[in-house]
Formats: structure tokens, C-alpha cells, sequence
């Protein structure tokens, strides 16, 4: 027990650490007889991704706590909100809605081009580019769209805000040495680094769970996927091909990414080391920008099956897709806000 608060139950997704029915059963029977409630956590295990198994145990489980005292919480059950950018009010803005698709609200109402949300870590503020300087800088907002402030101011190009997971520094590539290079900058602006020195461009930073890692993409000379510590240092090949949006899982485990290697715009996750690319697109008409929920069961992208730009969300194996948008204007860059964070995080 910790204190006031209930304990987890984890449930992980491996063949090796599997939690077999019976013994859930008999666990959720013994906090019943204590009156204890319980947290449940489903956590994909390492180089596993959630199986039917899983949601099975997963479901035993959260039968059997129907009717305790205290709340159970269904991570990946709607929680949160997912930012995105949208063109319908005649210039492109962002919004933020529930995960059913409920409740879309603006945010920024300004006729510069204001786009690419990118959450705290906390889940209370929204990094995003805007132009409504003269040309795309970074700024940050409260979640709810007040207390917008300006963090960079060049006459080139910031693009693609990424959080530390730690919420101390937002990395971004910047065109103001020429071309595009990935930077590092404290939440205020300050501190400015340089992480990468080409003449290729450096494109779409994302951080590791444990923030020792940022991932990004090289386009040009020496094209590819790549990793580098968050000092400059370090920097190693992944994928020989350049992933766009990508974005590292919750658990540290996996990234998902946007890619056009196979000849169209897709949806693609892998291991964190690169290895095991798969395509969870089923579909040529393109997609793109995946963000993981919280418990890193769901993501939610962008399509554009329906001839416009729509946000969708889909289980993280491809499966149980939902629209959430339907509108004739664009739709697109979605970003999931950070949950709780996970025990032992
Ligand atoms: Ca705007
Ligand atoms: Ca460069
Ligand atoms: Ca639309």
C-alpha cells in the first residue's frame, strides 16, 4: 500500500511474465475481502505488443473488481484529450477534443498559421509552431489555450516542438544555420544547443522515455533514422530510411512513425532498437503523425481515406479503428495528452 493511494495491479503483455486468469481472479478476491481498490495497468511487455491473451486477463480482472469500493481505472478507456490542428475555421488552428471525438474546441484563434501541438509532460501545457511573427517560431500554451508565450525568435524557421520527458527542455530542428539541425533549448528559451552539424536537414526530434535518447530523421546526404544523446553525442543509425512524425511509445519500448518507404504515406511502429518494422496501415490513401495514448495501447493519427485530412485513433496492433473528426477541411497532426505517469516511471 502507499498511502492514500490504491495500489496498481500490472498486468504484463509477455509470454514470460503472463498472469494467468486464475491468479488474477484469486488477487482481485483478495483485495475484494480487504475492501482495497485497485489501479489496473496493462503494460506491453518488452518486445511483446498487447496479445489477446492479454485483454483476457485484462477483462477477468476488471470483472472481478466490478463492485469494489474505491475506482478502478481503465487506462486507454477515453481519458485525456488529443490536440490537433485544423483548417476548418478558414486558416489552420489548434483544437482539442475528448478521445471519443466529443467536445472539439479552438484554442488559438489567430489568422497566422498556428499547428503541430506537442503536450508537456504533464499533460498541461501544448508546445505548437506558429508564423504569427512573421515565420514559424515556438511558442507554448496552458492546455486550455491561455498564457501563450513565445519561446524562439528567428527569421527562420523552428518547426516540430518535442518535450523532454522530464518537461525541463523542448527539442526542435531549426533552419537558422542554413539548414535544418536539431536543437535543444530550456522551456524558457533559454539554452540553446546545437545537437547535430550537416549539411543534410535534421527533421522530427523525439525523446526517450528516460530522456537519454532523442530520436530524429536525416534527409540528404547520409539519409536516414537516427539516435543521438541529448548533448550531441552518441549518434548512431537506426533505419537507413528517414521516418517522419515519429513518436516514442510511453514505455520507452517502441516507436510509431509516419513513412513513405514503401511508396505511400503509412502508419508504422517498431522496437525502440529499430528492429521488428511493421505496417499497421491497411490503406494507400495516406496517413500520418501517429501519437500513443497514455497506456500505450491505442494511437492516433491522421488519414485521409475519406479525401480530406481526419483524425482517427486504432489500437496499437492496427486494429478497433475509430474516426474522431468529420469535416470537408484538414484535419490532421494529432497529439495524445500524457496521462498519470506509470508506476516505476
Ligand atoms: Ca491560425
Ligand atoms: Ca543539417
Ligand atoms: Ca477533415
Amino acid at each position: 500500500m502507499r498511502g492514500a493511494a490504491p495500489p496498481f495491479l500490472l498486468v504484463h503483455g509477455t509470454a514470460d511474465t503472463n498472469v494467468a486468469p486464475n491468479q488474477s481472479e484469486k488477487f482481485a478476491a483478495a483485495l475484494e475481502e480487504a475492501s482495497t481498490s485497485v489501479d489496473l495497468v496493462l503494460l506491453p511487455g518488452v518486445n511483446h505488443s498487447t496479445s489477446v491473451t492479454d485483454v483476457r486477463v485484462f477483462e477477468a480482472m476488471e470483472s472481478f473488481l466490478v463492485g469494489l469500493e474505491g475506482t478502478s481505472r481503465s487506462i486507454g478507456s477515453g481519458e485525456g484529450l488529443i490536440a490537433y490542428n485544423s483548417e476548418r475555421d478558414g486558416n489552420t488552428d489548434i483544437y482539442v477534443m475528448n478521445t471519443d471525438g466529443t467536445q472539439q474546441r479552438q484554442l488559438t484563434d489567430d489568422p497566422a498559421y498556428d499547428a503541430w501541438p506537442s503536450w508537456s509532460p504533464d499533460g498541461a501545457q501544448i508546445a505548437f509552431v506558429s508564423d504569427r511573427a512573421g515565420n514559424p517560431d515556438i511558442y507554448v500554451m496552458d492546455a486550455d489555450g491561455g498564457n501563450v508565450r513565445q519561446l524562439t525568435q528567428h527569421s527562420e524557421n523552428d518547426i516540430w516542438p518535442a518535450w523532454s520527458p522530464d518537461g525541463t527542455r523542448i527539442a526542435f530542428p531549426s533552419r537558422r544555420d542554413g539548414n535544418f539541425e536539431i536543437y535543444v533549448m530550456e522551456v524558457d528559451g533559454s539554452s540553446l544547443e546545437r545537437l547535430t552539424n550537416t549539411s543534410s536537414a535534421e527533421d522530427f526530434p523525439t525523446w526517450s522515455l528516460d530522456g537519454s535518447l532523442i530520436l530524429f530523421s536525416r534527409i540528404g546526404e547520409d539519409q536516414g533514422t537516427y539516435v543521438i544523446n541529448p548533448d550531441g553525442s552518441g549518434e548512431r543509425q537506426l533505419l537507413d530510411f528517414p521516418v517522419l512524425e515519429p513518436a516514442w511509445s510511453p514505455d520507452g519500448l517502441r516507436i510509431a512513425f509516419g513513412s513513405d518507404h514503401e511508396g505511400f504515406r503509412g502508419i508504422y511502429i517498431m522496437n525502440a532498437n529499430g528492429e521488428n518494422l511493421q505496417r499497421l496501415s491497411s490503406t494507400h490513401y495516406g496517413e500520418n503523425c501517429p501519437d500513443w495514448s497514455p497506456d500505450g495501447a491505442q494511437i492516433t493519427f491522421a488519414s485521409w481515406r475519406d479525401g480530406n485530412g481526419e483524425i482517427y485513433i486504432m489500437d496499437a496492433d492496427g486494429g478497433n479503428l475509430q474516426q474522431l473528426t468529420e469535416d470537408e477541411f484538414e484535419d490532421e497532426f494529432p497529439a495524445w495528452q500524457p496521462g498519470p505517469a506509470l508506476p516505476n516511471q
